[in-house]
């Protein structure tokens, strides 16, 4: 099982993810992790932090010459706001003490009240520091390690940006190596007339001190099929990516592949056709409507989420409704240095969420101490994959379909008369 647990506040000293199940001898290096940390910073209408917020990465355990050795990997991730001005040293100490500025007028849409109920705490502090999208940092960081996983049996996650306020892009999908192209884009997005719309909007929303949401959409190539399986609950691959990717701060929606789309469609319209592809050894669907997931079980075909994000809950312009909490007088949220929107760094979030849900996944299917021992495991099961999907019977004659409305059972017993007495 590969796990992960993250600990930090936005503004505290740093912080910090254990990762722990990889096996030995993956490479791993400082400068992927900071890599993939540097494209969470990316992307118009990110707020002024983002400018100067390095994300100093220190590999604290688990690696030793570039490889993992099998035990937890630790890393740090300082947090530059810190250094920057004793405020934070004032405000975060973890010495006894009081803030002399408790804040009181909780943030609609944020855990900032629900947080002080709860944890029985009468400044907002307490609780938005952690809620704080500043923890996806560690998520990332993790996710580049789980990602260096995937790529040992071939897999590759991208992301890109399918929606920004109510602009919509056309729906163009970066292939297995399309990462960059969106990188390039500065809503990570390849729709360039999308793309335009969208900076206007953020240009415009920035103006008025609001924000706005979005959505991206995951995609995965080059998976094994049966990861994931149907047999119980928990073991459902859907659920358990809609879950790591609900997680992801903001975040209020999941689709897997046509998602909601398909209820309003005709059965006919809403599968993904399989085919035989001979010349590949191979049962193929060309389209992505169950988002290559059949089951709750990865089918081999491009893995597709899109996951929508609200607009951040804290406007640069308060003009939220809400009350003091010592005053109990209505009063607007309080106003802080915050994003336009986050959605293009949300992409990459969701990236890494998908990719340490899937590498999980590999783990627990293909187990191993070592890298090499994983590998070894993946080439057997894709072999036997193989051998199973090949064995068949001499070639029938072409089935005949005898299909006779009349006689079907279903519309016939939808068109009875329910029996008296029947409720
Ligand atoms: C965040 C508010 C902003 C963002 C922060 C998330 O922080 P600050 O209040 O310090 O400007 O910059 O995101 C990050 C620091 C990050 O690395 O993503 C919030 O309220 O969630």
């Amino acid at each position: 099982m590969l796990r992960f647990l993250t600990a930090g506040e936005s503004h505290g000293p740093a912080l910090v993810v254990i990762v722990e199940g990889l096996p030995s001898g993956l490479p791993v290096t400082v400068a992927d992790i900071q890599g993939e940390l540097a494209r969470r910073r990316l992307g118009y209408g990110r707020g002024p932090r983002m400018r100067f917020e390095a994300d100093e990465v220190t590999i604290v355990a688990g690696v030793r010459h570039g490889v993992t050795l099998g035990s937890p990997v630790a890393i740090e991730i300082a947090n530059s706001e810190w250094g920057r001005s004793d405020k934070w040293h004032a405000e975060m100490s973890a010495a006894p003490g009081e803030t002399a500025s408790p804040l009181t007028a909780p943030r609609p849409g944020h855990a900032d009240l629900t947080g002080m109920q709860k944890y029985d705490v009468d400044d907002a502090r307490n609780i938005l520091e952690r809620a704080s999208a500043r923890e996806t940092a560690a998520r990332v960081a993790a996710g580049a390690l789980a990602k260096a996983l995937l790529g040992q049996v071939g897999a590759t996650v991208v992301s890109h940006v399918v929606q920004l306020g109510d602009v919509r892009s056309n729906g163009a999908r970066p292939g297995v190596g399309g990462l960059g192209e969106v990188d390039a884009s500065e809503v990570r997005c390849l729709d360039a007339d999308a793309e335009a719309a969208m900076i206007d909007a953020i240009k415009a929303a920035a103006k008025d001190g609001d924000s706005l949401g979005g959505m991206a959409e995951v995609l995965v190539y080059g998976l094994p099929v049966g990861l994931g399986s149907h047999v119980h609950w928990d073991r459902k691959l859907d659920g358990i990516l809609a879950q790591a990717l609900m997680s992801i701060q903001a975040v209020k929606g999941v689709e897997l592949g046509d998602g909601l789309a398909v209820a309003g469609r005709r059965g006919s319209e809403a599968h993904d056709a399989i085919r035989w592809d001979d010349q590949a050894g191979a049962y193929r669907r060309d389209t992505t409507r169950a988002g290559g997931l059949e089951g709750g079980m990865t089918t081999g075909e491009v893995l597709v989420a899109r996951v929508a994000m609200k607009p951040l809950a804290t406007l640069n312009r308060p003009t939220l409704g809400t009350v003091d909490t010592r005053t109990k007088q209505e009063t607007v949220s309080f106003k802080e240095r915050t994003d336009v929107t986050a959605v293009p760094a949300m992409g990459v979030v969701a990236e890494a969420m998908a990719a340490l849900v899937l590498a999980d996944e590999l783990v627990r299917k293909f187990g191993g101490d070592s890298v090499g021992e994983l590998r070894r495991n993946h080439e057997g099961y894709v072999a036997q994959v193989r051998q199973q999907s090949r064995r068949h019977d001499a070639p029938a004659a072409a089935v005949e379909l005898n299909w006779d409305a009349d006689e079907a059972f279903v519309l016939g017993s939808l068109d009875a008369e329910a029996p008296a007495g029947d409720g």
